[in-house]
């Protein structure tokens, strides 16, 4: 894969039920590195999808008396239009009952029947239908006589049946050492630790097949078993890109994956057996796994199975997807959980949108259009204060690529409200108001820089407020191919005078 392109995925939901505020979180922050990604000049593929198979699908369809498919089909055409309620921009939308997933799941399996790493044997064991997850006796917890995963807080069922296993000890060394040498491979780095250390506490086998239902990939020459639900799930990432067709363009430009964003919930899944799995099959595992945490409403984590839910889409058509986008991103702190509420929804409309990145675009283009008809000349000389502005501006822009390489969204937010704060305070300090009858020339200086640092500010934002920032870039008549980062390696954006067109209101404040 060339240093140019960036293949970045979400999780694939389960169709079990409708999607959720914390699936919406999930696939915008996804969203917004593959935008970043975009506007500086890489070439992108962004998958979503479904994850159809397994247990959890097959009694969530027999509950509402459906065939599995036909659930399936129902469900996962609510996850593909939310994707484009919240403005996802994925190139592709995976479905595991697809036959080139099926095809791409029979080739990894007969890879890991070829290296020696599948054995037949029988599972006795506790396992968990909500989160598809075998759990060890050591991670169960008893309450009201019920058991449920001390990890999860699901409940656990009790298993004894025939199974292949996949010989996950053997490659917990080699794991380790991978680690080693992919310092970065797991972030945020408490993310990391955790998983090292469990590695290191030992692992056992894992099976990775069921014969109690049917709903699933079956076992090559093999009628009874069903291929283990996350061995297939993972998989898709692959299917994708046309695996096992390794000469597909689309194999040869994206894999390995650049990056996989996922809940903590699911880290072991993509952290340990994913990696394991490539490594028996001779595949190059992905670049990174980013864990994010989990949207809580007040302490508890948002899922359907506890009704805390706020819907997406209510919150979207009550207070707009741009909105929404820029909160989500804003309040859940960098790979941790996040609680959010409609209150302070409210609070980061009127503070961040309204008062800074809103009043900043509007006071100046009121100014413009009622004292210097709607265009403003090139600057011709730069004072003290412009070029404190500049520099303070690339100061802070020079860090924003290694920024979003770690996936520190919240730095990232943080900046662009400096750069939005910085701006609007040389305004307030040049007053730009009182030199129209005196010295025009520096009045036109003073909105030439002013334009231009809303330009970066609303390129920078427009990786997370899709629609609007389309707007302010639109009436700075700035051409569609000059909104990418160029101007991170210093370039300017306008070289000539600007023209500007007529503004709406951009975020109307909440009262
Ligand atoms: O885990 N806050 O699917 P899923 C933040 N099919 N993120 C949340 C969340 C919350 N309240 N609730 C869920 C699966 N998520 C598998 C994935 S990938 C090969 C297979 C996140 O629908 C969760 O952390 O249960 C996970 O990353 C994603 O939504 C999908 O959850």
């Amino acid at each position: 894969m060339s240093h140019n392109n960036f293949y970045i995925t979400t999780p694939i939901y389960y169709p079990s039920g409708e999607p959720h505020m914390g699936h919406a979180y999930s696939s915008i922050l996804a969203d917004v590195f593959a935008r970043f990604k975009r506007n500086d000049n890489f070439k992108v593929y962004f998958l979503t999808g479904t994850d159809e198979h397994g247990l959890k699908i097959q009694k969530a369809a027999e509950k509402n008396n459906y065939a599995p498919l036909d659930y399936c089909n129902k469900i996962s055409k609510i996850f593909k239009d939310l994707a484009n309620k919240i403005n996802l921009s994925n190139d592709d939308f995976i479905r595991t009952t697809e036959s080139r997933h099926h095809k791409s799941v029979i080739d990894i399996w007969n890879r890991l029947v070829k290296s020696g790493d599948i054995y037949l044997s029988k599972y006795k064991g506790w396992y968990s239908v909500s989160d598809e997850a075998y759990y060890n006796a050591d991670e169960i917890i008893e309450k009201d006589g019920k058991k449920f995963s001390a990890f999860s807080g699901s409940s656990v069922e009790w298993v004894e049946e025939d199974s292949f296993f996949f010989k996950l000890s053997s490659w917990e060394k080699k794991l380790l050492e991978f680690y080693d040498i992919n310092k970065k491979f797991i972030l945020p780095v408490s993310r990391r630790n955790e998983v090292i250390n469990f590695v290191k506490s030992g692992l056992k086998d894992l099976s990775v097949s069921r014969t109690s239902f049917t709903w699933g990939i079956k076992v090559p020459g093999n009628n009874k078993h069903i291929i283990y639900v996350w061995l297939d799930a993972l998989t898709n990432y692959l299917s994708a890109l046309n695996y096992p067709n390794i000469n597909d363009e689309l194999y040869k430009n994206f894999w390995p994956a650049s990056l996989h964003v996922i809940g903590k919930d699911i880290l072991r899944f993509h952290a340990i057996y994913w990696p394991a799995f490539l490594l028996a099959a001779k595949i190059d595992p992905p670049v990174r796994i980013f864990s994010h945490g989990w949207i809580l409403s007040g302490d508890k984590k948002m899922s359907k199975s506890k009704g805390n839910i706020l819907n997406p889409i209510e919150v979207i058509d009550t207070y707009g997807i741009d909105e929404l986008r820029y909160y989500l991103m804003k309040e859940v702190p960098h790979g941790s959980d996040g609680s959010i509420s409609l209150k302070s929804l409210e609070n980061c409309i009127n503070s961040d949108l309204a008062n800074n990145y809103g009043n900043l675009c509007q006071r100046i283009f009121s100014f413009i259009k009622n004292n210097c008809s709607n265009v403003v000349s090139k600057t011709k000389n730069i004072s003290t204060s412009d070029k404190k502005l500049i520099e303070q501006t690339e100061k802070i822009t020079k860090d924003l690529r290694n920024i979003m390489d770690e996936q520190n969204l919240n730095n990232y937010i943080k900046s662009v409200i400096n750069i939005s704060f910085l701006t609007n305070k040389y305004i307030n300090d040049e007053e730009p108001w009182k030199l129209k009858k005196t010295n025009i020339e520096k009045m036109n200086n003073i909105l030439h820089i002013s334009l231009e640092q809303i330009a970066k500010i609303y390129i920078l934002i427009n990786t997370i407020i899709t629609n609007k920032t389309t707007k302010v870039l639109d009436a700075l008549n700035l051409n569609k191919k000059s909104r990418n980062f160029s101007f991170l390696d210093g370039k300017k954006i306008f070289d000539d005078k600007i023209q500007i067109s007529e503004l709406d209101i951009l975020f109307k404040k909440i009262s």
